[in-house]
């Protein structure tokens, strides 16, 4: 007998494929608007300074959706799930997942973005296009909109806290100041009433009592250089401030993202550590979650709950 086949649409941010693909890139980021030869130079030259290759979140984003797919199938044999790539910037975008997911004789699909907080501007800005093109084309989608709270997503940062932690001499580990951290939206989401930063304090305090720490504080980061106001205090900013209240090891732990890409690999490898050095602060950060069996779990176990809600 023929399996059932299920589409997932996974979709996550996107990179470019190349140094020569930096401005359309950028200039999709600015929604059809090119950015300035100084704006262009100085992203190509943050792609050119971080770790790992140019542009590692496309291998990352790959490995993630195969390793989805693998454990779907491992967990779930009775039905087939095919996995299909959409991302946000770069190719293949949104749209081209859905498309692809229809040519392939797909009619019913479950659509999850790499990115645990829901936000108006993040998570529902995905959500919005595939819903759309899958509604052209007649393909039967439902969501997974947030798993911030997901118990096996908690137990792999929760990891991560402690093996961080572990990187300060054992005598001084109660006085690391461990700030949790997301990419900044501009302000106005807060009038939207938008959920984003409440479940991004959710994720924080759950990790912060399962860890014992007493110790934290969240701050945003990555926020953009535009006119309007971005959600502060950024991590800069922090850390700036609570050196100056005596705090000299720092622990950051991203929980705004899963993969190894530029706002951790140079916003945090790179430039606040460099903030550390000229403050003479200890700064330590959590490894990503990347392909962590765990995290990997947390996608299937919403994905195929989400399936069964809309089957
Ligand atoms: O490694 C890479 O190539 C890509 C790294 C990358 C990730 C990422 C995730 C998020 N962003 C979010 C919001 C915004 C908003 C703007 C914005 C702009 C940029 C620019 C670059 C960039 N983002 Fe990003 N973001 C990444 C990279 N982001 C590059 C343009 C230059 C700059 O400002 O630095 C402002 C433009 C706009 O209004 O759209 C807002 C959010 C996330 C986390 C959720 C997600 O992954 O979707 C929120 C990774």
């Amino acid at each position: 007998m023929t399996k059932r086949r299920i589409g997932v649409l996974v979709m996550s941010y996107g990179t470019p494929e190349s140094l020569d693909g930096v401005e359309a890139y950028y200039t999709h980021i600015r929604r059809g608007h090119p950015p300035t030869p100084e704006q262009l130079h100085e992203l190509t030259a943050r792609y050119e300074a971080i770790v790992g290759g140019f542009f590692p979140l496309r291998e990352n984003t790959n490995k993630q959706v195969k390793g989805l797919e693998a454990t779907l199938r491992e967990e779930h044999p009775e039905v087939e799930f095919v996995c299909y790539q959409g991302l946000k910037h770069a190719q293949p975008y949104v749209e081209d997942g859905v498309e692809n997911m229809v040519k392939d004789g797909i009619t019913e699909a479950v659509g999850i973005v790499l990115a645990p907080h829901y936000s108006t501007m993040s998570v529902g800005g995905y959500v919005k296009r595939a819903k759309e093109k899958a509604e052209e084309l007649g393909l039967h989608m439902s969501f997974v909109l947030e798993y911030h709270l997901h118990p096996k997503l908690l137990d792999a940062l929760q990891v991560r806290v402690e093996k961080a932690l572990s990187k300060f001499a054992e005598g001084e580990r109660d006085q690391v100041r461990v700030i949790f951290t997301a990419h900044s939206l501009p302000e106005k989401i807060l009038e939207m009433k938008d959920p984003y930063p409440d479940q991004l304090l959710a994720t924080s305090k759950a990790l912060a009592e399962r860890v014992g720490l007493t110790n934290w504080q969240f701050g945003w980061q990555s926020a953009g250089q535009t006119a309007m106001p971005w959600l502060g205090p950024d991590i800069l900013d922090v850390m700036r401030t609570i050196k100056e209240e005596g705090v000299d090891k720092i622990l950051l732990c991203p929980i705004g993202f899963v993969s190894d890409h530029l706002e951790v690999l140079y916003d945090i490898d790179i430039e606040a550590q460099a903030l550390a050095r000229e403050l003479g602060v200890h700064l330590e950060r959590t490894a990503s979650l990347n392909t962590d069996p765990l995290y990997m779990e947390t996608l299937s176990d919403v994905v195929y709950k989400k399936w069964q809600e809309a089957a």
